[in-house]
C-alpha cells in the first residue's frame, strides 16, 4: 500500500444489484472482494449515481421512448434509462452488505435535471467537473484503482478520465460487473487499454 493510493469504488447501490431498478448480472457478487480491496489502499472514495426524479436520462421522462434505447442530447448521445438512483429511495443507497466506514469521500453525481454523469471527474458534457480531481490533488493521491457497477459505463469513464487527468488508473476487473449493451463491454475494454488504464483480472 502507497500512501497516495485511493480504491474508488463506484456506484455500488442497490438499483444496479440483481432486485433493483437497473440491476446489473451479478452486481452483488463483487461486494465482498470491493470489502476486501479497502484494506490495501490508504484513502476509499464512494460515488453515489444520485437522480432527481425528472431526470434527462430516464426513458419515462421521453414521452414514447424505450428504455436503453440512444437519444440526442445537447452534449451528445445519451442512452435512455430505466428509472434508477433516484435521491432518497432505498433503491439509490449502498448495496447493504457493502462497507462504507472506512471511506473519506461520498461523492454523488447525476444530481443536475438535464446532464447525466457516468464519469466520477466530469459530467456527459466531458466539462462540467465534479470536483474529484481537485480533491485527490490537493489530497496528493496519484494512484488510483477502480471497482463498482458497471464496467461499461461509469467504471470505464471514471479510469478513462483519471488517466486523461494525469493519475495512475488500474481497474480491479474481478471487482467489477458490466451492463453489456451492444458491445458496449468490448469497446470499454478497448477505450480504457488506449487511455493508459491498467486493466487488472485479479
Ligand atoms: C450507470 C447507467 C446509468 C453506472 C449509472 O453506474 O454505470 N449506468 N447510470
Ligand atoms: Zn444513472
Amino acid at each position: 500500500m502507497t500512501a497516495d493510493s485511493a480504491l474508488i469504488v463506484i456506484d455500488l447501490q442497490v438499483d444496479f444489484c440483481p432486485g433493483g431498478l437497473l440491476a446489473v448480472a451479478g452486481g452483488d457478487e463483487i461486494v465482498p472482494l470491493v470489502n476486501a480491496l479497502q484494506g490495501e489502499h490508504a484513502s476509499v472514495i464512494l460515488t453515489q449515481d444520485w437522480h432527481p426524479a425528472d431526470h434527462a436520462s430516464f426513458a419515462a421522462n421521453h414521452p414514447g421512448a424505450e428504455p436503453f434505447s440512444l437519444t440526442e442530447a445537447p452534449y451528445g448521445p445519451q442512452v435512455l434509462w430505466p428509472v434508477h438512483c433516484v435521491q432518497g429511495t432505498p433503491g439509490a443507497a449502498f448495496h447493504p452488505d457493502l462497507a462504507t466506514d472506512r471511506a473519506d469521500l461520498v461523492i454523488r453525481k447525476g444530481f443536475r435535471p438535464a446532464i447525466d454523469s457516468y464519469s466520477a471527474f466530469f459530467e456527459n458534457d466531458h466539462e462540467t467537473p465534479t470536483g474529484l480531481a481537485g480533491y485527490l490533488r490537493e489530497r496528493g493521491i496519484a494512484d488510483l484503482t477502480f471497482c463498482g457497477l458497471a464496467t461499461d459505463f461509469c467504471v470505464r469513464w471514471s479510469a478513462v478520465d483519471a488517466a486523461r487527468l494525469g493519475f495512475r488508473a488500474a481497474v480491479r476487473m474481478d471487482a467489477c460487473r458490466a451492463i453489456d449493451l451492444d458491445g458496449s463491454l468490448a469497446q470499454a475494454i478497448e477505450e480504457m487499454r488506449a487511455a493508459g488504464v491498467t486493466l487488472i483480472e485479479g
